[in-house]
């Protein structure tokens, strides 16, 4: 993926240059992260961005991330981990704040040697605490739109251009690093069952998005799939896949619409208004 603050400043050199097509940059991008302090030996002497990246996110309402279930449990929770928002920069940009409830979608199933999770979603609920930069509530990061929410939204075919964010892995394997900078990579939708390794593993309830030699990758997961013609809006979470830019099996995601998910989101962050009380 390419830096998204390289692009920025690409778009400002003239209209010759490559422009990023998110053009406001992601505001809805969350960071999910350990705050673990113990570190020993080899990890001790990685960067600390890099230790402490887990996951992405999408905000999707005030106080509630969209994420994948495979990001984060509940053990991790209560361990203190921690949400990012509002900056590109992982290692200490942004504002964070405490995750005070976890709603794993009822079906989720993780991987398995023969395929991917399934229902690969979670809602994380946060508040600020004592941590929390308390000018943040000055200005409140921005939701990004789900789709599916507002009628003329439809399911999404293939060969639409969307766009993916991140601090995951620039490859797999040996080698890979993650990004301390939000990345982004310009990518489209696929026929999952045209990828060898996905054929018959996957169902309606996914999508799968690529390009030659573009694509997710390890610490994206949970990060959010924004289709790009219009307004920005979120199709996807990033969920899985079979390596990574390899050419042969692109990036598997969970899809989001009227008919999938859209109805459990809305539940779970509307219809108790008690979890939208910050405590
Ligand atoms: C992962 O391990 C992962 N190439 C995420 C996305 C992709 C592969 C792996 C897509 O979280």
């Amino acid at each position: 993926m390419r830096s998204l603050a390289f692009a920025a400043a690409l778009l400002i050199a003239g209209p010759a240059a490559a422009q990023s097509a998110l053009l406001h940059g992601a505001p809805w991008q969350a960071e999910i992260y350990s705050n673990f302090s113990g570190w020993t030996g080899k990890d001790k002497a990685r960067p600390q961005y890099a230790r402490e990246e887990r996951c992405g996110g999408s905000l999707i309402a005030a106080g509630w991330i969209l994420t994948a279930a495979h990001c984060i449990d509940q053990d991790q929770v209560d361990r203190g981990w921690r949400v990012r928002l509002g900056t590109l920069d992982a290692r200490d940009g942004g504002v964070t704040y405490r995750i005070d409830r976890l709603v794993t979608h009822p079906d989720y199933r993780p991987e398995t040697k023969d395929g991917p999770p399934l229902n690969d979603l979670a809602l994380l609920h946060f508040v600020a605490d004592g941590q929390t930069d308390p000018s943040a509530a000055d200005h409140p990061p921005i939701p990004i739109r789900l789709n599916g929410s507002r009628a003329g939204d439809g399911a999404i075919g293939t060969g639409a251009d969307v766009t993916v964010t991140g601090w995951g892995k620039n490859k797999s394997g040996k080698g890979a690093r993650f990004s301390p900078m939000l990345r982004e990579v310009d990518v489209q939708t696929v026929s999952c069952n045209l990828a060898p390794g996905y054929r018959g593993k996957v169902n309606a309830a996914m999508l799968c998005a690529g390009a030659p030699g573009k694509d997710s990758c390890q610490g994206d997961s949970g990060g959010p799939l924004i289709l790009t013609y219009g307004e920005p809006v979120l199709v996807g979470v990033v969920s899985w896949g079979i390596g990574c830019g390899n050419g042969s099996n692109p990036g598997l995601y969970v899809r989001i619409d009227r008919n999938n998910y859209l109805d459990w989101i809305g539940q779970v962050t509307k219809a108790n208004p008690k979890l939208n009380r910050a405590n």
